[in-house]
This record gives structure tokens, C-alpha cells and sequence, in this order.
């Protein structure tokens, strides 16, 4: 049928996560051995106990990351991930780590996509006006209007498929896979010239990165693992220079939000036009982007168990920021306030959860709804009516990426104004974009509540 034409973009999304995935091993082999590391753990612990997440999807998942100079290039990048099924979901203010910029994740946001393939993007847009020196602000501003990373033929195949209600037929998704790529890709050969790249560099390392390039390149593709102390173990035996502690919650019985951990940024060879007068003659250098990372995903979190997270967390970073041991310590000892079983965040409300009947019947007791009885879907979950399996966080946090982040610039000092003060700017961020960024909590609660009405449907109870 008609219909049978068009490439349906879940599958697309799949499509292009593996061929980026493909793509990145070729150029960071390193990353190909994360792979490997982080298959190895899931097996061992998937052999002990099963999750709720499909083996399938945790081997497929990935997250990666780009960093863009330009309104244009966010709103191309918001084309183009949106035929992918990808949506901005969030505000990220990369400020607190005293970094020019700010960011938004393009990702899936129904459930059914996410169980199909949860590919996202964390995105970075670069904000100028954060910059102290003047001088550079204009040099980056000026090479950034002169470079061109989508290139025609890929904008051409987009508007196509626009005309389309959004979708490719088989040979343009070929076309628009294909040039997509492109415009992640790692190229050697910079955009920019050796003095302009100090220049830049000079002002802040993230500032050459961002604008010297003559593709958004991929900085990192991260693999989910399901037990991210094994995985680091494992990445320490193999000799990869470690960061020196994983980012997010402390390990818990019940995992909660996200961790993270990365290999440190390699150095790679780059080269660069001597001068724009001669630009036959190269310079070979170097440049550190591109590094490796894990991440263990646990519950999405209530606007009240964020609340409480945060809180715990800074109280945490209060005590010392010395040492990552000290840190490591601090955080663990502060979480034990953290409730830790499935059932105390469930009832207190700091989880999202998504509901599903069982096969057992209703017994006369609980057949109907008491109102003196307390919460009814809970005395269901109780009696095993109904199970209730916490919902995985699809998004990520501001002080794990301001710490990855800073773990690849060394003790680079930055030149940001007022230097990690916070500086937020989700409108600015949204005016860039060309459209406002979703709200995450709003699609977990409806996640959790389209679950419960279904649980409603089939119990045949029209209310809880
Ligand atoms: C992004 C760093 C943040 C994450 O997963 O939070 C990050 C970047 O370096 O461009 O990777
Ligand atoms: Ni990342």
C-alpha cells in the first residue's frame, strides 16, 4: 500500500544510531573496546537476574553527543533529528561548570519509541555572549557564519521528506543516512587556521573545538551498562586512562537517575592551513575531543525525588570537594537518607512508575474502589493484581556532563564571565532552537498515567 513507501522512523532512528555506532569505531577503535567491555558486563549480570529493560534495546542503546556554534546549526540539528523521531526534551545549563554554553537532549518521547530505540543526543549550543574577550567572540561568531557542516544534498533530501509529513521513502532515507553522517564525521583537516585555533583555544579549549572543525564531529558514543563498578573495573584492566570518579548517585539497591564514567579525551592528529593567504600549506598539530563513556541508567526521578536528590547531592559537595575518594565518601554517606527499596519510593512518591495487570483476578475485597481504604492502586500492587516496574531515566544530569565535561579540559583556566556562577537561559536556548524544549517530568507523569488507566480498562474499575 501507499502507506508500505515510507521508512517508518523508529526503524530509520535504529538505522542511523548503528551506522553512526559503525562509523565511530572505525575512527576511535578505543571505543569499539567499550563495547565489548560493557557487552561482557550485561551478560554476566542479565544471566543473574532479569530486568525490565529488553536485552535488545540495552545492547542497541546509546547516547552521544555533539557540540554546535550556531542558531542555524541547533535548528538544522532539530530537523534533522526530528525526522529521526528524536525531540529537544530538557534545558541544560552548562554554566555552573563555568562553560560557555548551554544544551538541550534530542531523543524519543513516547514509550513505545523509547522501547524501540531510545538513541539521544545530548546537544550543545555554544553562547557567545558569555565570552570575556570581545575579540574572540567576533572571530568565532565570524568563522562560524562562513562554515557549512549540513551539506546541500542532505538539506535537499530533508525538505523532501518534510514535504512528506516528515518521512523518507527507502532510497532518499539512503541519501539521508548517508549525508547525515557527514556531518558528524571526524575530519582532520580543520576549518580554521593554526592561529586562529590558538587564538580560540587560548580563550577556551571548548571555544576551538566548537568552531575550528569543519563537521559537528561526534565527541563520545556511550554505551548503557547495567553494572557500571564492573564496567570501570574492567576499563581499568585494560590499561584506558579511567576518570577519576563516576558522576551521579552513589551505587544503590535500587538505581536512580543515571552514572556516568568516561575515558580521558585523546590526542589526535589535526592539521591545519598555515595562514587563509597560503592555504596549500599545512601545519600538522593536535586536538583533544573525543573520548569514551559509560553510564548505568536507573529510575526516572518525581519532581519530589529530584527535589530530595538535589538536595542530598549538594549537601554532599558541600563537605569536601578535595579528592574524588573524599567525594566518593561524602556522597554515599549523605545517600543512606535515600530511601533504597522499590516499595518505599513507590509510596513516597520519588519514582515513576508504569503500572501493568497481572492475570490474577480481583479479589471481593479489593473488587471495589474504598475511598477510607488509603490508595487503592497501591493495596492492588500490594496484593499482586498489578505490578509496578519503575520507569528508566531517558534524560541526563547538569553536574554529570559539567563533570565529564571538565574532566577533558584539565586545569584549563576558563575565561567564562563570572566563572561558575549559574547564567541560565532556557528562553534564549528555545529562541535558538526555533521551538520550545519538552518537558520530561510531563512525559514520565503521562507515561505512568496512561498506564494506570490501562490498568483501570482491563480490571474493568473505572476509576482509581
Ligand atoms: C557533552 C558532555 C556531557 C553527558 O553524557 O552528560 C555528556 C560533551 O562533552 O559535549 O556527555
Ligand atoms: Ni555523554
Amino acid at each position: 500500500t501507499f502507506e508500505h513507501r515510507y521508512v517508518d522512523a523508529d526503524i530509520l532512528r535504529t538505522r542511523f544510531a548503528v551506522a553512526m555506532s559503525n562509523m565511530y569505531k572505525a575512527e576511535v577503535p578505543l571505543y569499539g573496546d567499550l563495547v565489548s567491555i560493557v557487552q561482557g558486563v550485561n551478560q554476566s549480570v542479565l544471566a543473574q537476574d532479569s530486568t525490565n529493560d529488553s536485552v535488545e534495546r540495552i545492547t542497541l542503546e546509546r547516547h552521544g553527543a555533539i557540540r554546535l556554534g550556531s542558531p542555524y546549526e541547533l535548528q538544522v540539528a532539530r530537523r534533522l533529528f526530528g525526522l529521526l523521531g528524536m525531540h529537544p526534551i530538557g534545558y541544560y545549563d552548562l554554566s555552573i561548570a563555568g562553560l560557555p554554553m548551554h544544551a538541550t537532549c534530542f531523543r524519543p518521547r513516547d514509550a513505545q519509541s523509547l522501547s524501540k530505540n531510545p538513541f539521544r543526543v545530548f546537544t550543545t549550543l555554544l553562547r557567545p555572549e558569555l565570552l570575556e574577550s570581545s575579540e574572540a567572540r567576533e572571530r568565532a561568531l565570524s568563522h562560524l557564519q562562513q562554515r557549512k557542516i549540513f551539506s546541500d544534498v542532505l538539506l535537499d533530501v530533508m525538505s523532501i521528506a518534510e514535504s512528506q509529513q516528515g518521512r523518507f521513502t527507502y532510497d532518499q532515507a539512503e541519501i539521508f543516512v548517508d549525508n547525515a553522517l557527514e556531518s558528524f564525521r571526524w575530519q582532520s583537516l580543520a576549518a580554521a587556521t593554526f592561529e586562529v585555533y590558538n587564538t580560540l583555544k587560548k580563550e577556551h579549549p571548548i571555544l576551538a573545538d566548537i568552531v575550528c572543525f569543519q563537521t559537528a564531529h561526534i565527541n563520545h558514543l556511550t554505551p548503557r551498562t547495567l553494572d557500571i563498578g564492573l564496567a570501570q573495573v574492567a576499563m581499568q584492566a585494560q590499561g584506558m586512562k579511567v576518570k577519576d570518579r563516576i558522576e551521579g548517585p552513589p551505587k544503590r539497591e535500587c538505581p536512580i537517575l543515571l552514572r556516568q564514567t568516561s575515558f580521558l579525551a585523546l590526542q589526535e592528529a589535526v592539521s591545519f592551513a598555515s595562514s587563509s593567504n597560503q592555504p596549500g600549506e599545512l601545519i600538522d598539530s593536535h586536538h583533544k575531543a573525543r573520548f569514551g563513556e559509560i553510564e548505568e541508567r536507573g529510575a526516572a526521578l518525581t519532581p519530589a525525588g529530584r527535589k530530595l536528590y538535589d538536595e542530598l547531592f549538594n549537601e554532599a559537595m558541600e563537605v569536601s570537594r578535595t579528592t574524588a575518594q573524599k567525594m566518593d565518601e561524602a556522597v554515599a554517606r549523605v545517600f543512606t537518607k535515600y530511601p533504597d527499596t522499590w516499595t518505599e519510593l513507590r509510596q513516597q512518591g520519588l519514582i515513576y512508575c508504569e503500572f501493568t495487570p497481572t492475570m490474577k483476578l480481583l479479589p471481593v475485597h479489593l473488587a471495589t474502589h474504598d475511598e477510607t481504604r488509603g490508595d487503592y492502586l497501591e493495596q492492588l500492587v500490594l496484593a499482586g493484581i498489578v505490578t509496578a516496574a519503575p520507569i528508566t531515566y531517558e534524560d541526563f544530569l547538569p553536574f554529570s556532563a559539567a563533570g565529564i565535561f571538565q574532566s577533558n579540559l584539565g586545569d584549563s583556566s576558563s575565561s567564562v564571565m563570572g566563572q561558575n556562577k549559574p547564567y541560565p537561559d532556557r528562553k534564549g536556548l528555545e529562541k535558538s532552537l526555533g521551538c520550545a524544549v519538552l518537558d520530561s517530568n510531563a512525559l514520565y507523569a503521562s507515561i505512568q498515567r496512561k498506564s494506570i488507566e490501562n490498568c483501570a480498562q482491563q480490571l474493568g474499575l473505572s476509576t482509581f
